[in-house]
């Protein structure tokens, strides 16, 4: 008969966040093994179970609150699967009662102390002890020999999560090791600057450590290449205020932001493979029939990239209402990361701080960003005379291992021909 396998005694909490479910039906498990990971404030717990057995029903999922006596899921105890790590006294122990509790949760930190790095590994202990996963993730990248604090993480709020080990190993073996055909950088020098002037230490917040980190691989994983251009905006600029002075009292900020991403999806639709991301194995094009734009948004805490979904099935007003609830969610932090995931081309507006022009960095595995500058009233010349034109700077960066750079160009040329006949933008 299945036993109801419950939450132990957790101690002081209350109730607590399930942010890993480790298990699932059918599975066989041994005593011991993780069943399900949890959050409170102050620490990260794993639950293991109790005996070993099959699983035959999980009951909890991601994001439930849960407390002591809480039920986890049934097993259908069987003593088949080899008990590991298990303390004698409790392989010892007989057949527990139905409701049966957990055995006490292991801290993250205490775990780490159970396993030795490989000789083999050169693991920095001080951002492997720092990194966000659980005691099996850990465990898991001990053997392996992986660096955690080198593994950017997918989970929730940036948890490193096994699958994420899996792809950390994958991308070290198929792009080298250090020699050949990998990249060898020297270290970093620790430095004291202290010894030339007064300096403080600020701690990097918690996105500054994630983007810094996704950010970094992108940059050398990705081959860029940037194309700029300029866009002729003063149409569109016109037809904009005029927007901005009508939906002023209803509350919706009509912005060039709407505009640029009405202008993108028609990119995506003219140029569909910006629209693509490669697979794991760089050997296939995964082309995107759903027009997602992420857009960078700049907070107190870092950077964020919140998605505008399905931006082709809305009209302009609609994404500008969106884009005004995005950016106040944004600051206040109510983001979900749902809200941040699916993104097929991201937009990085510096337009209204300044600037000329940049180099944005592709938000990976999507193909292209579109970077945006502060337009400026500038000299064209038509033909016969100068005329003053409200010229829009584009900075397209690329991955050129997916887009050439003949549809760099392509995709900017397209973009200042939708921007300039603003109209057709607006539905
Ligand atoms: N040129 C000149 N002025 C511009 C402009 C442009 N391209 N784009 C916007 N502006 C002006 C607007 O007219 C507005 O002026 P008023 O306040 O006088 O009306 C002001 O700048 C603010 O514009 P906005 O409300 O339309 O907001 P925005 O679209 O500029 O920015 C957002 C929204 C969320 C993109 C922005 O707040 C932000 O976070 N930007 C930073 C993004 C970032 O950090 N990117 C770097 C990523 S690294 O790759």
């Amino acid at each position: 008969m299945a036993k109801e396998i419950v939450i132990p005694d957790i101690g002081d909490f209350d109730s607590v966040e399930v942010i890993e479910v480790l298990v699932e039906a059918g599975d066989t498990i041994a005593a011991e093994d993780s069943l399900i990971s949890v959050e409170s404030d102050k620490a990260t717990m794993e639950i293991p179970a109790p005996e070993g057995g099959v699983v035959v029903e999980v009951n909890v999922a991601v994001g439930d609150q849960v407390s002591q006596g809480s039920l986890i899921l049934l097993l259908e105890p069987g003593g088949d699967a080899p008990a590991v790590e298990t303390p004698v006294t409790q392989k010892n122990t007989p057949a527990p009662a139905a409701s049966q509790p957990a055995p006490a949760p292991q801290p993250v930190a205490a775990s780490l102390q159970q396993h030795r790095p490989s000789p083999t590994a050169k693991i920095d202990e001080t951002s492997f002890a720092r990194a966000y996963a659980s005691p099996s993730v850990r465990k898991f990248a001990r053997e392996l020999g992986v660096d955690l604090g080198r593994v950017a993480g997918s989970g929730r709020k940036g948890r490193v999560i096994k699958d994420d080990v899996k792809a950390f190993v994958k991308q070290v073996l198929t792009q080298g090791t250090g020699s050949g055909s990998g990249l060898a950088v020297a270290p970093m020098p620790e430095i004291d600057f202290s010894q030339w002037g007064e300096v403080e230490t600020q701690k990097l917040s918690k996105i500054n450590k994630l983007t810094g980190k996704f950010l970094h691989r992108n940059w050398v994983t990705v081959p860029h290449v940037t194309q700029f251009d300029q866009a002729d905006i003063t149409e569109l600029d016109a037809l904009r205020k005029s927007m901005a002075a009508e939906y002023k009292d209803k509350g919706i900020k009509i912005t060039m932001l709407a505009f640029l991403i009405k202008a993108v999806v028609a990119g995506l639709r003219e140029l569909p493979r910006f629209n693509a991301s490669l697979d794991a194995s760089g050997e296939n094009l995964i082309l995107k029939h759903y027009f997602n734009i992420g857009i960078a948004v700049d907070t107190p805490d870092g950077l964020v990239v919140p998605v505008v979904r399905d931006a082709d099935s809305k009209s302009l007003v609609d994404i500008a209402t969106e884009l005004g609830d995005i950016s106040q969610k944004a600051r206040d932090k109510k983001l979900k990361p749902s809200d941040m995931q699916g993104g097929c081309m991201t937009i990085s507006s510096l337009g209204g701080i300044g600037g000329t022009q940049f180099t944005p960095i592709v938000n990976a595995p999507e193909v292209a960003i579109l970077g945006v500058s502060r337009h400026k009233m500038t000299p064209v010349w038509n033909g016969e005379n100068f005329e003053p034109r409200l010229m829009l700077p584009l900075s397209l960066s690329y991955d050129h291992r997916v887009v050439d750079g003949a549809d760099g160009a392509r995709f900017t040329s397209f973009m200042g021909r939708v921007l300039a006949d603003a109209n057709g933008l607006v539905k």
